[in-house]
């Protein structure tokens, strides 16, 4: 077996150059399953206070993207942010109790599902404005370049944000300063409850960026962690080199609806069920298997254990305190 990561461990993001093994892509894309699973739960029975909206379904992309970046890169995200938030290396204990919205959260339970945070590991945010990522991520890459410090940006968003002045703008000023971002859009096909390719005459993303704005941009499967993790590589590579922005299309779906409670009248059955056979987890244990890189127990084990980790977050985040009145007037407008 090639797996470098104890058990059940997030893969920690890699060193320049470094790729990441299937197992430690595999045991990522667990724990975001596992986590995300126990939220939707938890919100259904009220114990996760707001909205929540989960990214079942498309864990190939958070957990193929961060294992291509180093531990100084940033990441700006989506209100589907969970899975990057955790491929990036965030705390599952801090990040759990902050979808409770308790004082041990990352963000003392002021950020919640859609604004946490945690600049120590390069996560520049969670955000509930959709395309907000993006001019985030561009500013970050801006950074980055005036200081020579070799970090590239992400900005993760939603086929939807493509149609947001915000994202032209921002791609616009990345490419005529070749800044080292990289624009990683989720297309899953949906915003909100309408299939986006009724809301441009252009639906594929790359295409309509490399022809829009010259840079570099390619459409992948965004369901084969292995697909993604060498595309985001090989991005990330050029980032750093000073050849300027990315922008990479990952094709994929939400298993769940836009947010959870929504019941999806407007998916078809068969559309839902098609994807569901294309499970990213379970078609890169296939792929594992076949090539003997792990065998069924030991893949029975990572999802055991991150199950195991989740549940512990949990059992903390319910017995740990609510923040202080007082609280809400900390470490808000400078202070
Ligand atoms: C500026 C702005 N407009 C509208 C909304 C409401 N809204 C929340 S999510 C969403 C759809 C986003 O779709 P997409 O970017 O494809 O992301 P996905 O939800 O599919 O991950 C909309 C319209 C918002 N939050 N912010
Ligand atoms: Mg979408």
């Amino acid at each position: 077996m090639s797996d470098g990561y104890a058990t059940g461990a997030p893969p920690a993001p890699g060193e320049r150059g470094e790729r990441a093994s299937l197992v430690q892509l595999y045991e990522t894309m667990a724990l975001i399953r596992a986590f995300e699973t126990r939220v939707a739960a938890l919100y259904r029975d009220s114990e996760i206070p707001g909205f929540v909206h989960t990214s079942l379904g498309q864990e190939a992309v958070a957990a193929g993207v961060c294992a291509a970046l180093t531990g100084e890169d940033y990441v700006a995200t989506t209100h589907r942010g969970h899975g990057h938030v955790l491929a990036k290396g965030a705390d599952v204990d801090g990040m759990m109790a902050e979808l409770f919205a308790k004082e041990t959260g990352l963000c003392r339970g002021k950020g919640g599902s859609m604004h946490v945070a945690d600049p120590s590991k390069g996560i520049l945010g969670a955000n509930a404005i959709v395309g907000a990522s993006i001019p985030l991520a561009v500013g970050a890459g801006l950074s980055s370049k005036l200081l020579s410090q070799g970090r590239v940006a992400v900005a993760f968003f939603g086929e939807g944000a493509v149609n947001q002045g915000a994202f032209h703008e921002a791609v616009n000023l990345a490419a005529i300063w070749d800044l080292p971002v990289l624009f990683v859009c989720e297309n899953n096909i949906y915003a909100e409850f309408t299939d986006s390719t009724t809301m441009t005459r252009v639906a594929n993303v790359a295409q309509r960026t490399a022809g829009g704005y010259g840079i570099e941009a390619s459409s992948h499967d965004g369901n084969d962690v292995a697909a993604v993790h060498a595309a985001t590589h090989d991005a990330a590579e050029r980032c750093r080199s000073g050849a300027g922005p990315v922008l990479l299309e990952f094709a994929t779906y939400r298993w769940h609806g836009h947010y959870e409670g929504d019941g999806q009248p407007y998916k078809s059955e068969q559309e839902a069920s098609e994807w569901r056979s294309r499970d990213p987890l379970e078609q890169a244990a296939a792929r594992l298997l076949a090539d003997g890189d792990a065998d069924a127990p030991h893949l029975a084990a990572v999802r055991a254990d991150a199950a195991t980790r989740v549940e512990r977050a949990t059992e903390l985040a319910r017995a740990a305190s609510e923040p202080a009145d007082e609280e809400a007037y900390q470490h808000v407008f400078g202070n």
